[in-house]
C-alpha cells in the first residue's frame, strides 16, 4: 500500500526568521481587528519575530489586492496575509467586490510567486462574520497566518527564497544559513546533477 505522506513535500509551520506582511482592511474593523489580532498571535506562536511582521492597513477589501501586490513585489516578505470582511448588503456592491478581491489576491500570488493567504471573510450577515472571527468557527486570521507560514516554507523548499518575483532572471537569495523549510515527512536531498535518460 502506498503511504502518500512519505512522498509528499509539505511546508513546515516554523516562522522563525521569516518575514510577513499583513494587509488588513479597516472596513468592518470590529471584525478585521479580531482577525488581525489572531493572525499576529499565530505568527508569533509559530516563531516569527515582531520586527519581521509588517502590518499594512487599507480602506476596504477592494484595496487589499493592490496593496498585497505592491508588498510582494518589494521581495521583502516571505508571505502576505490578506485580511478583510465582506458582508452582503442589499445592493450588488458586495458581489462586485468579492469577485475582484478573490481574483486579485490569487492573481497577485500567482504572478509574483510570493504566497498570499486568504483571510477575507465573505459572509451573508454579521453573525456569520463574528463566528469566523473568534467565536463558533474559530478565527480565520489565525488560519491564514498558519497557511502563510506553511506556504512560505513550501515555496522556499521548492524554489529557494519565497520572495521570488516571477519573470525575474535572478535566482532567489541563498538559503544556506536557514533551517530546512521542509517538514519531517520529506527532507530535501542535495542535487547530484540530473542524469538524462537515453531512450
Ligand atoms: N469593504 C469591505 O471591506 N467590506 C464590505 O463589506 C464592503 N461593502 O460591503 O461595501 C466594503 N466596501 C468598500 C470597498 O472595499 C472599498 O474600500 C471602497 O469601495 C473604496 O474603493
Amino acid at each position: 500500500m502506498i503511504k502518500p505522506r512519505l512522498n509528499a513535500m509539505e511546508g513546515n509551520l516554523s516562522a522563525t526568521g521569516k518575514r510577513f506582511a499583513i494587509v488588513v482592511a479597516r472596513f468592518n474593523s470590529f471584525i478585521t481587528d479580531r482577525l488581525l489580532q489572531s493572525a499576529w498571535d499565530g505568527l508569533l506562536r509559530s516563531g516569527a519575530s515582531k520586527k519581521d511582521i509588517q502590518i499594512v492597513r487599507v480602506p476596504g477589501a477592494f484595496e487589499i489586492p493592490s496593496a498585497a501586490r505592491t508588498l510582494a513585489k518589494t521581495e521583502k516578505y516571505d508571505a502576505i496575509i490578506c485580511l478583510g470582511c465582506l458582508i452582503r448588503g442589499d445592493t450588488a456592491h458586495y458581489d462586485v467586490i468579492v469577485n475582484e478581491v478573490t481574483r486579485g489576491i490569487g492573481q497577485s500570488a500567482q504572478e509574483t510567486g510570493v504566497p498570499h493567504s486568504f483571510g477575507v471573510l465573505t459572509c451573508d450577515n454579521l453573525e456569520q462574520a463574528i463566528d469566523r472571527a473568534g467565536l463558533k468557527m474559530g478565527n480565520k486570521g489565525f488560519e491564514s497566518a498558519l497557511a502563510a507560514v506553511e506556504m512560505a516554507n513550501l515555496t522556499e523548499a521548492v524554489v529557494g527564497r519565497s520572495s521570488l518575483v516571477v519573470g525575474k532572471s535572478t535566482r532567489p537569495k541563498a538559503l544556506s544559513s536557514r533551517p530546512s523549510a521542509l517538514s519531517k515527512s520529506r527532507k530535501a536531498k542535495p542535487s547530484t546533477g540530473s542524469k538524462k535518460r537515453v531512450r
